[in-house]
């Protein structure tokens, strides 16, 4: 799943693609490298980023989707927390929602996806983008984020959502301190027992930086190393701002992989 962050402030490419013909371009290029799907998100979800209007969200991914729409045949998903944002994007040719405020109390947002027959990211977020990093706390995050799943998956269905819509994602950085995130890492494999499709977003995260040091720039080596332990161990969809690289390097693991005696 290849990144086009059309904002002004995303984390490592804020105001690279605001323009429409920058950001389809930019998707060109990550199909041509091996994407096959295209996350286009018109909100910054870093920690503390300041939410934008419905209406300016609109502004920006909108124009983009109609026109990767028109020309390009890999899924297009929205990456949104809004039910309208959601619906306008739907309609304009995106075929999956990217929800990483799926820890929601109405199912506005799910009726929306159901009725579209859509695929959907859940993902787990403690908290919300302005307060998820203050102080996140867990007794046992791979069993919370896992009861989490089947807490959603339940309530997903009774909004009228087929499980084979649903992709589940722990949510990587988001809540979630460095050791967390370790520990998420390491209990991926756990989370194949829903049978769901598992995503998986580490690029350019900060928590690289905390564990090893590296600029926001320089962090490719650790996501590429998460990217291979998660594929090793059953996640399918790896959402990353560094395609080219990305893609060689799970070839190279699913090559490794099938001739494993
Ligand atoms: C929008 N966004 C930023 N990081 C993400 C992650 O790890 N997963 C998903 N689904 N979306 C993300």
């Amino acid at each position: 799943m290849g990144i086009v962050n059309v904002t002004p402030d995303s984390f490592s490419d804020g105001g690279q693609f605001l323009d429409p013909a920058a950001a389809v371009a930019h998707a060109l290029e990550e199909i041509a490298q091996g994407a096959e799907i295209i996350d286009v998100g018109g909100e910054s979800t870093r920690p503390g980023a300041q939410p934008v209007s419905e209406t300016e969200e609109l502004r920006r991914v909108l124009p983009v989707i109609e026109r990767l729409a028109g020309q390009v045949k890999v899924p297009i998903s929205i990456d949104t927390m809004k039910p309208g944002v959601a619906r306008a994007a739907l309609q304009a040719g995106a075929s999956l929602v990217n929800d990483v405020a799926a820890n929601r109390a109405d199912d506005a947002m799910w009726r929306i996806v159901s009725e579209a027959r859509a695929g959907y990211v859940c993902m787990h977020m403690q908290g919300t983008p302005q307060t998820m990093q203050a102080n996140p706390t867990y007794a046992d995050v791979v069993a919370e984020v896992g009861d989490f799943f089947i807490e959603r998956l339940r309530r997903l269905n009774e909004s009228g959502m087929s499980a084979d819509q649903v992709v589940l994602d722990v949510g990587i950085g988001f809540g979630k301190t460095v050791e967390h995130n370790l520990q998420l890492l390491d209990g991926l494999r756990s989370f194949t027992r829903l049978e769901r499709p598992l995503l998986v977003g580490v690029s350019r995260k900060s928590f690289i930086g905390k564990l090893l040091g590296p600029d926001v720039a320089e962090r490719l080596p650790g996501a590429l190393a998460c990217a291979c332990w998660a594929a090793q161990v059953g996640v399918q969809i790896i959402r990353t701002h560094d395609v080219a690289e990305t893609v060689q390097a799970i070839r190279m693991t699913e090559a490794m992989l099938a001739h494993r005696q």
